[in-house]
């Protein structure tokens, strides 16, 4: 039955293929014309730059022939505007996507480098925060892959997300510097600039007070096999004079700069918090500055193509993701009407034509509200145009939602008002959507709202990530699989194959023991591949509960002492993430993981059945290396809180099991993999609503679970902090009197379940059948599928690629 088909052979891939001999000359050229080094005093960074400026050469051609279709076809765009694109490393990306990995291999080899040190040499773009972000580099993959004509927008941050650091178990955190090395996928637009004006008088027109220039950077971002490129067009601010001349003539040295500081100031650092919105005037303007860039960009495309300004939604579809870019309504109403002489009700028709807007999250703190003052002060002419938007809303539905009120500017509110279309990013959040924020607009729009639940790309998620299960997948099936991931199930008839479970449990046991040496090499405590591989790797944040976590581990720690001669299961604790730096109560979860992690670590009780680890600074490349690695995958929020997830489901298709409650897309995956191999626990979102109505619950749930009291108590007497044990009484103190996410109430279930666990791992052969499936049954999760809604659904849009020969 286990019948090896398909090879693993790249060349065919794509017509892109280049010999390694000349991709050899290629990397030589351009070590010498464009790093200006001497092969003699060549430095890793030289050889990284010139292999990626050498495969950049190959994308050119792609790109042109995409861009040139777009044209000739003259149908419409689609226009992804994100603060956030978590891009993480390309040049595995695009050497893979061109099919020409092995000949990068094979050239660098032929230099006596290794290809594995030259990729890992890339800094991450780390131009986004988490799970929001990182969909959005999986849409623009998937975009290029389907041969969407489409540019994703956003800010080219100096800054990307912070660099964590730990300092005795507390999180530091560092700028960090993509920038300090020159981008290699990036091309300068010099001629592509826009004017973005803030504060200032409307008169007869808007008197900007202030004006900053918008300057373009574009990356080409190449699809599977290289059959098409889309555009990442990212904007850095510069000012409109360089260099104040006068004040430096005066003898003011630091005026003189003072222009361009203030304007760099707006795409110089990314906002480093995830779900909480600082409400500060800077976020607003960068937000307004690189939405006002984009539509500028677009409108003038538009019309460099001589359409009719009335058929702007024929061409052009903006997809918002998320309240940033909300500004849009009324920017593209200003420049219609003030620049284009569109009439006001018309020009609102037009732009909501245009417009679609995605909701990431249900968190209150997360909704955008800016205070009016700031607003007026900021974005005077929008706001007259939001109180236009308001008025015709108001008059077209009878409805008594306002866009502003009390003395607020309500993004949310507003982003569902200008848009034709507004999607949650699985069933539940969209349910949810309907039925909590947004339920009165739900009445006044009905059908508005609709679903589509996010995925991954499996280029980056698993083809890239995990070579060995690649290499089993493409001997069992072929690899038809990677731009058509439901051709996964066709690996479920293998499952009842023991060769095929036994080659797919080899490769799991290679990935973790490529993780135990990665460890390993960052100084970690050595590890036992053999052992489960249990992982939680996401923002430290109370929903997501790395807390429960954390106290289950100590539970589980408090039994092996208890009962150190009976048999229980190793398990490796791994945990990954940042916290916002404001967000207290979460920094104080990773003190209390780092310092459970240094006493359980040196227990010689345990510390074969039990370590807790928690590497620093979790990015996409960690997370290429843990995922593909992980036994078990906790995606344990409090129901009802998890918009969707996206780790979640690279964890399946790799092959992990999850434990988890109902929320987000763990619904899904759940009825997908079937319930028989996923481990649930927990209260569902309704019980959560209905369990914070009675009385004193977490007082009642830790009563009555003497683990938990225990547990609770020892971090209390300072068993974890032994130098400062007041350390966590105010984290203990806000289980007990405001369990707010149900922390408690969950605990007992989790633990049952994490027992379970326990069984079934030991159960090799059972354990290796509930792997294979979830992998086997992923394949509805690719991002792919997911953008396909979107085109399908909402942007009316479809590929330009010839379906039969590609
Ligand atoms: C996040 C949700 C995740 C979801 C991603 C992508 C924000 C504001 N929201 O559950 O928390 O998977 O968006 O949709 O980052």
């Amino acid at each position: 039955m286990h019948r090896p088909i398909g090879i693993e052979s790249e060349k065919k891939l794509t017509n892109t293929a280049i010999a390694p001999e000349d991709l050899q000359k290629s990397i030589l050229r351009h070590l010498e014309t464009s790093l200006g080094k001497d092969i003699v005093n060549a430095s890793l960074y030289d050889w990284r730059m010139s292999l990626s400026l050498a495969l950049r050469d190959l994308v050119v051609d792609p790109w042109f022939e995409s861009t040139r279709k777009s044209y000739e076809v003259a149908g419409k765009r689609v226009y992804y505007l994100s603060m956030e694109f978590l891009i993480g490393r390309l040049l595995q990306d695009v050497a893979i996507n061109l099919g020409a990995e092995s000949t990068a291999r094979e050239a660098l080899a032929g230099f006596g480098l290794d290809y594995e040190t030259v990729v890992h040499d890339e800094p991450d773009a780390a131009l986004g925060n988490g799970g929001l972000g990182r969909l959005a580099a999986c849409f623009l993959d998937s975009l290029s892959t389907l041969g969407i004509p489409a540019y994703g927008y956003g800010i080219r941050y100096e800054h990307g997300l912070f660099e964590q650091h730990f300092e005795d178990g507390r999180q530091i955190e560092v700028a960090e510097g993509w920038l300090a090395q020159r981008p290699a996928w990036e091309f300068d637009r010099p001629e592509v600039k826009y004017k973005i004006g803030f504060g200032g008088h409307v008169g007869d027109k808007w008197e900007p007070a202030e004006t900053v220039i918008a300057d373009a950077h574009d990356t080409p971002v190449l699809g599977w096999k290289g059959r098409w490129a889309n555009t990442l067009r990212l904007w850095s601010a510069k000012p409109t004079v360089l260099f104040d001349l006068g004040s430096f003539n005066r003898g003011d040295l630091v005026g003189a700069v003072v222009p361009e500081a203030l304007a760099r100031a707006i795409s110089r650092v990314l906002y480093p918090d995830d779900t909480t919105e600082a409400g500060k005037e800077l976020r607003l303007k960068q937000e307004y500055f690189f939405t006002s860039a984009s539509l500028q960009d677009i409108v003038r495309r538009f019309k460099s193509e001589g359409y009719e300004i009335e058929t702007l939604a024929d061409h052009v579809a903006i997809q918002l993701n998320d309240t940033h870019p909300a500004i849009a309504g009324p920017e593209l109403i200003r420049l219609l009407v003030d620049e284009h002489g569109v009439e006001m009700e018309r020009a609102i028709g037009l732009a909501r034509n245009c417009l679609a807007y995605t909701n990431h999250t249900l968190l209150p703190e997360a909704l955008e509200r800016w205070d009016l003052g700031l607003f007026a002060r900021t974005l005077p002419r929008h706001l007259q145009i939001i109180e236009m938007i308001e008025a015709d809303h108001r008059s077209r539905t009878g409805s008594h939602i306002r866009i502003i009120e009390n003395h607020n500017v309500k993004m949310g509110e507003l982003a569902f008002i200008m848009a034709h279309s507004v999607n949650g990013v699985s069933a539940l959040h969209s349910e949810l959507v309907k039925k909590t924020v947004f339920a009165d607009l739900n009445r006044d729009y009905p059908g508005r709202i609709i679903n589509q639940t996010n995925g991954v790309t499996p280029r980056r998620w698993l083809y890239t990530c995990n070579p060995p299960l690649r290499k089993l997948i493409n001997r069992t099936i072929g690899d038809g699989w990677v731009d058509d991931l439901e051709q996964l199930q066709r690996l479920e008839p293998h499952v009842s194959d023991a060769g095929f479970l036994e080659d797919f449990m080899a490769a799991k046991q290679a990935n973790k023991e490529r993780l135990a040496n990665w460890l390993a090499e960052q100084g970690g405590p050595s590890v036992d591949p053999s052992a489960m591989f249990d992982v939680q790797i996401k923002r430290i944040h109370e929903y997501k509960r790395q807390l429960m976590n954390i106290l289950e581990t100590i539970a589980h720690w408090n039994d092996i002492r208890d009962n150190p001669n009976s048999s229980w299961t190793p398990r490796l604790k791994i945990f990954g993430g940042k916290a916002a730096p404001g967000y207290v109560v979460a920094k104080e979860i990773i003190h209390l993981i780092n310092d459970v992690s240094k006493v359980v670590n040196a227990d010689p009780v345990t510390s074969d059945r039990l370590k807790v680890i928690y590497p620093p600074n979790y990015n996409v490349s960690m997370a290429e290396i843990l995922i593909p690695a992980a036994d078990l995958s906790e995606q344990i929020s409090t129901a009802g809180k998890e918009a969707s997830g996206t780790g979640n489901m690279k964890f399946a298709l790799n092959g992990a099991l999850t434990i988890g409650t109902l929320d987000g897309a763990n619904v899904e995956i759940r009825e997908r993999v079937g319930p028989e191999n996923f481990f649930l626990f927990g209260l569902t979102a309704e019980e959560v609503v209905e369990r914070r109505n009675v009385h004193d619950y977490a007082r009642a749930a830790i009563a009555s679970s003497p683990r938990l009291t225990r547990v609770l108590n020892q971090i209390a007497d300072g068993l974890f902090s032994p130098g400062d044990p007041g350390r966590y009484h105010g984290l203990v103190r806000l289980l007990h009197e405001h369990d707010y996410f149900l922390v408690t109430c969950d605990f007992k279930d989790y633990y049952a379940t994490q027992r379970n666990v326990d069984q079934a791992f030991v159960d090799r052969k059972r354990w290796s059948e509930m792997a294979a499936l979830n992998t086997a049954r992923s394949g509805w999760f690719s991002s792919d599928r997911t953008i396909e809604g979107y085109a399908k659904d909402i942007w009316k849009t479809s590929s330009l690629l010839d379906k039969t020969g590609g």
